[in-house]
């Protein structure tokens, strides 16, 4: 019997990047598979239809993907390609749901959330561009969890992930495919490798730390195999279910091992670090970390030096907290600049209609029109070869960026496991001043506006509302506030400050007076009893 009754499940609705809950939520009986049936039924079913599945390797990856086997078999899809041993990272699934043209993927991870039995799961669906489902498949999804009754699934045994080439799961063909091997090629296709090569090969050393997981595999061949770096230039190399018990997120309180080498004597020349699925990148040179803002505007303004784009940007978007330092590169390339909401999916319509080559947020996500997800390696790619092209340092290539530019100053705060109320009350506060904000003052900086971002998006009329609250300071600094859509406890406010510098580049108090006005405009003291965040990037 292949049909197995069920009843809805309450909160199965996606966030800014799929279904994200605590791993053991998603082991209960029924609970992933209620939330895949809908997203067979949401796309109006699964019959004859091919599908890319892949994980992180996280803890429980390899069992959901066994049930999405057995559940894709059982609604009639014709062939799932999957990554041996469940991996795959997600540039990788959304290359793969490109080159193959199919119906779409099923990406498993709860990125840069820690992974184990009591730690986060996630699923999430991308659609036949490769990119993460919009807003309208991600709501019809939604809707079918709340009238589900049934789901299918073949009762057969696990199929062998471990072994490359063609198997089955009942009528249904299943392709077990190498993780790394076409997404080399595309790199291959897009950079100047032969550069790179000879760069590494000049004594241009590397550290890269794949932090425990997906993106090890990767590194690994590319740029200890192809490129030629020595052994040991990618650490943590190997992927783990708990991620080696840390916390994958590359940033650096998370990485903090790596910043530490490369604000240290025998730094190498460039280190990098990548997320649990591998879509998000950390770049530092020697004594030099960039921001993830600054990395998308020095991506933009040296693409010319890359292979794929030496023909120039279409244009470049970014997610409205990500600070306005792409919109300068924008301007001065006379190329459009976009700005959407959190999440990689905003961007998907614009790659596709032609009208940014490059998009980017603040949270360390970079990527291209090369795939329809942020990519961690790509970014490290493109920051190498553009060292290599311009024969600098991380630290000139800054250096010169902020001359020419000005300096866009920039941090988020983090403030984590909040409860509900109290977070709503912070924002509902702020939310119901907005009208009323501009000419008050807040420790000394006055309120020029203040409102709350709504996107239209310009190629499907779309509108997304409530994406976060804006308050613009006299003298151009601007404070964001929202809240997490990744997160699993509670709720988390993200902070984010931005102050702009034509002339003075390196002032470490520039962001002290728009943090200090946020914190008492907001009232973080009175609603959630502190200032100091959890995380500070
Ligand atoms: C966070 C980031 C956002 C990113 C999203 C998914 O979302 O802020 O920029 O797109 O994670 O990234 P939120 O709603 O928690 O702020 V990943 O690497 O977790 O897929
Ligand atoms: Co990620």
């Amino acid at each position: 019997m292949t049909r197995h009754a069920t009843q809805p499940i309450d909160g199965q609705k996606p966030g800014t990047s799929g279904l994200r809950k605590k791993t053991r939520m998603f082991m209960q009986p029924g609970y992933l598979e209620n939330f895949v049936q809908s997203i067979f039924d949401g796309i109006g079913g699964a019959a004859g239809k091919t599908f890319v599945v892949g994980g992180d390797g996280r803890y429980f990856n390899a069992e959901a993907i066994q049930t999405i086997l057995k559940m894709a078999a059982a609604n009639g899809a014709a062939r799932v390609i999957v990554g041996q041993d469940g991996l795959l990272s997600t540039p990788a699934a959304s290359h793969l749901i490109r080159l193959n043209k199919t119906d779409g993927g099923i990406i498993l991870s709860a990125s840069h959330n820690p992974g184990g039995p009591d730690e986060d799961f996630g699923v999430k669906f991308n659609t036949p561009n490769g990119g993460p489902a919009p807003e309208g498949v991600t709501n019809a999804i939604f809707a079918r969890t709340k009238e589900i009754d049934a789901y299918h699934k073949l009762d057969v045994a696990d199929v062998d992930l471990g072994t490359l080439g063609e198997t089955s799961v009942g009528d249904m063909a299943v392709t077990v495919v190498d993780p790394v091997a076409d997404y080399e090629a595309l790199m291959a296709s897009i950079f100047d490798f032969g550069a790179i090569r000879a760069m590494i090969a000049g004594g241009f050393t590397i550290s890269f730390d794949a932090m425990h997981a997906v993106t090890g595999p990767y590194a690994t061949k590319i740029i200890e195999g192809t490129l030629g770096a020595p052994a040991g230039s990618v650490v943590n190399g190997t992927p783990s279910p708990d991620f080696g018990g840390g916390h994958p997120d590359p940033n650096p309180v998370w990485a903090k091992t790596l910043m530490d080498r490369m604000m240290g004597p025998n730094a190498p020349d460039f280190g990098a670090a990548s997320d649990g699925d591998g879509d998000r990148n950390m770049i530092v040179g020697r004594g030099c970390y960039v921001s993830p803002s600054d990395s998308l505007a020095v991506l933009a303004a040296n693409a010319t030096h890359i292979p794929a784009y030496a023909k120039g940007l279409a244009g470049v978007a970014r997610s409205m907290p990500t600070s306005a330092a792409a919109d300068r590169v924008a301007e001065k390339l006379g190329i459009g600049i976009y700005e959407t909401p959190t999440g990689w999916k905003f961007f998907g319509n614009l790659l596709d209609a032609g009208k940014v080559t490059i998009c980017g947020e603040e949270s360390a996500g970079t990527g291209s029109d090369h795939v329809r997800e942020k990519d961690g390696l790509w970014a490290v790619l493109f920051w190498l070869n553009l060292l290599a092209a311009r024969k600098a340092s991380v630290a000139e290539v800054m250096q010169d960026h902020w001359a020419t530019y000005g300096r866009n100053y920039y941090t988020r705060l983090d403030y984590e496991a909040v409860p509900t109320e109290a977070a709503s009350a912070l924002m509902d506060g702020v939310r119901d001043r907005l009208g009323a904000l501009p000419g008050q003052s807040f420790a000394g900086l006055t309120v020029e506006k203040a409102d709350e971002f709504s996107y239209h998006d310009p190629v499907d009329g779309s509108e997304s509302h409530g994406q976060g609250l804006r308050i613009w300071y006299e003298g151009g600094a601007r404070a964001v506030l929202r809240t997490s859509g990744t997160g699993t406890e509670g709720a988390t406010i993200r902070c984010y400050l931005e102050a702009f510098d034509g002339e003075v580049l390196d002032d470490p108090t520039k962001l002290d007076a728009v943090r200090a006005a946020t914190m008492e405009l907001a009232g973080f003291q009175s609603h959630i009893g502190r200032t100091e965040p959890d995380v500070t990037t």
